[in-house]
């Protein structure tokens, strides 16, 4: 991760040399290990190692390369890479949780059958809940010095509970078939799918050892890049083919669940998307040439066909 690699990445794909280290980091973390039942095991590999674009996960890194994070530093490179586990393994247990029919109820995620479709119902449950205890047990063990690590934990806790991911989650679920406006959508996928996005990045910070100003930044950046990132899987819901996006598509408007484009229109949440990632870039540039990356990745969310 340098300025030589940031300037030949490729705008349609610019996580392609990131992908590397994180695949290689997430395969490691799912292994078998004794006293870990096969089964719940074999799920858990399933979920985590199916084909995501591994957008949080580089987050983290361009983060981490954005505040000039040492990649040569061995330390340093293993707690980015610990906390690029941590952010994508919450983000597989979600979607596992997400996909249960007590929830979503959906047959395919990532191009493939959902976990409680391959395994069975209780197996995906576990394998969730598992996934989201090793999340934290990667940053309490992988990330130095331990000050750092601790607030590691607290940046990701904090998202994935009741105020970020987990609450978002069940405003979401209550609000299905009930009209509401744009600030509560907002004030929803801020938590939903915002909260882990905005940790991504943050974690990449406090493992680069950012300062106080980088790390507002980045927290402004996420804000913009949050809810362009829904605005588009709204729109992929509406305009996407489900073969490309890998999960059923057309499903918002069939169960009634208020979206972008179902309150602002085709056009409008396009262009309001438009605006959110160049309010994102305007702070990403702020972080100097390191942070090219991060421009790329938001240019990238708003171009993603999938
Ligand atoms: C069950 C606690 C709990 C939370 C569920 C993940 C989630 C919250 C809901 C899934 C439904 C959804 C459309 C969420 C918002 C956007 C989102 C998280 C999309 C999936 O993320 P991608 O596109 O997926 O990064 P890949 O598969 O590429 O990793």
């Amino acid at each position: 991760v340098n300025v030589t690699l940031l300037e030949k990445a490729d705008r349609r794909d610019p996580l392609a040399d990131l992908r590397g280290p994180i695949e290689e980091a997430l395969q490691q973390a799912v292994v078998a290990k004794p006293g870990s039942p096969a089964r719940l095991t074999e799920a858990m590999a399933y979920s985590v190692l199916a084909p995501g674009k591994r957008l949080r996960p580089a987050l983290v890194l361009a983060a981490f390369e954005a505040c000039d994070g040492d990649w040569d530093d061995l330390a340093a490179r293993q707690s980015s890479l610990a906390a690029c586990v941590s952010v994508e393994l919450i983000h597989a247990y979600s979607l596992i949780h997400d996909d249960l029919p007590a929830m979503d109820d959906d047959d395919l995620r990532r191009g493939r059958p959902t976990c409680h479709k391959k395994f069975d119902e209780a197996t995906a449950i576990l394998a969730g809940d598992a996934l989201q205890a090793m999340a934290f047990e990667q940053l309490a063990t992988k990330v130095f010095p331990g000050d750092r690590a601790a607030a590691c934990v607290a940046t990701l806790a904090t998202a994935s509970g009741p105020t970020g991911l987990v609450g978002g989650q069940a405003d979401d679920l209550e609000a299905e078939g009930k009209t509401y406006d744009l600030d509560w959508l907002e004030a929803i996928h801020r938590r939903k799918t915002g909260a882990l996005i905005a940790a991504s990045l943050r974690l990449g910070g406090l493992t680069a050892g950012a300062t106080v100003k980088q790390l507002d930044a980045l927290a402004r950046y996420a804000d913009g890049l949050g809810l362009a990132f829904q605005i588009v899987d709204d729109l992929l819901d509406v305009q996407g083919n489900a073969e490309e996006v890998g999960k059923r598509t057309g499903k918002d408007a069939a169960i009634g669940k208020l979206t972008y484009p179902g309150l602002l229109g085709i056009d409008e949440s396009r262009a309001r998307a438009a605006a959110l990632v160049a309010d994102a870039c305007s702070h990403a540039k702020l972080l100097g040439t390191n942070g090219l990356r991060l421009v790329k990745l938001a240019e990238y969310v708003l171009d993603r066909s999938r």
